[in-house]
């Protein structure tokens, strides 16, 4: 996904990827094979276990989609998961402040190498790779197939590879977006407009409706550009990637697999009610 999203900057175009809330790596591997940037296994609101989320990262990597995972909470554990199941990056719900961003990074990346004389034999012509070291563990055989890598690839090059973004969608994260977005290893805020509305004091509404809302998405959006950063937004139609694109943001979901059933069957079945 880092490298998709380089290569997105010049000629610009936008990232799209497809929300997956549905268990199962059938599904992931279609929704894999549609044509989009990458797909999000959603574990925060999503019916998927951690196995299952094993199974649909592996799935959507297999197929040369980027398998992004939607952690529940930035907790250690959830990121060591996602990461070692092999997602090519994890997206955070509720970031609201500058400690949990930089807890969050920390849980993401390897121990930078620091004591050139003290590198294992097998890291021996590595650099290091990112000045963001963590506390990540060394271990996992899985995320190597999903880089398509060697174990030893795998660990020299992830910390410059796993992509992190943050959700901006409470109150307290869109007062302190502009710190968050300086903490070195966070790649990307995306703005979550539904719960962002609600903290807002505006549950159940159409948030692009809400002025106070869309200057908030602004704010959020500058605080990324500013700090060179991306941005991305949670999009529901084709449209508002476009517009949103038009914007600014680099990176938009088009809702996935439940939105498209429901969608569809609503869609048919209104066309029978006259019978
Ligand atoms: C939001 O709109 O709040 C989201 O997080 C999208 O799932």
């Amino acid at each position: 996904l880092q490298r998709v999203m380089r290569d997105a900057q010049n000629p610009r175009r936008p990232v799209i990827g497809s929300w997956i809330m549905l268990p199962g790596a059938s599904l992931a591997r279609m929704v894999a094979r549609m044509g989009y940037d990458f797909a999000l296994i959603d574990c925060e609101h999503g019916d998927i276990d951690d196995a299952a989320m094993y199974a649909s990262v592996g799935a959507v990597a297999a197929e040369g989609c980027s398998p992004v995972v939607r952690i529940p909470l930035p907790h250690n554990v959830y990121v060591k998961r996602a990461l070692d199941a092999g997602a090519h990056g994890i997206l955070v719900p509720s970031m609201s402040t500058v400690e949990d961003a930089r807890a969050v990074v920390s849980y993401a990346k390897f121990p930078a190498v620091t004591k050139s004389q003290a590198r294992p034999k097998l890291l021996e012509n590595s650099s290091s790779p990112s000045t963001v070291s963590g506390i990540r563990g060394v271990g996992s055989p899985f995320a190597p197939v999903a880089f398509r890598q060697t174990f030893i690839d795998y660990v020299r090059t992830a910390n410059q590879n796993t992509f992190i973004a943050v959700q901006i969608e409470t109150l307290q994260g869109l007062e302190n977006c502009e710190e968050i977005a300086k903490v070195d290893g966070i790649d990307m805020l995306f703005i979550g407009p539904n719960d962002l509305a609600a903290s807002m004091g505006y549950p159940f509404y159409d948030h692009e409706s809400i002025p106070e809302v869309q200057e908030a998405v602004q704010r959020v959006l500058d605080a990324a550009k500013n700090a060179g950063k991306y941005a991305g937004m949670f999009c529901t139609e084709a449209k508002h990637v476009r517009a949103r694109f038009q914007q600014g943001f680099d990176l938009m979901n088009l809702a996935g697999d439940v939105a498209a059933l429901n969608d569809w069957n609503a869609t048919q079945l209104a066309q029978l009610e006259d019978l």
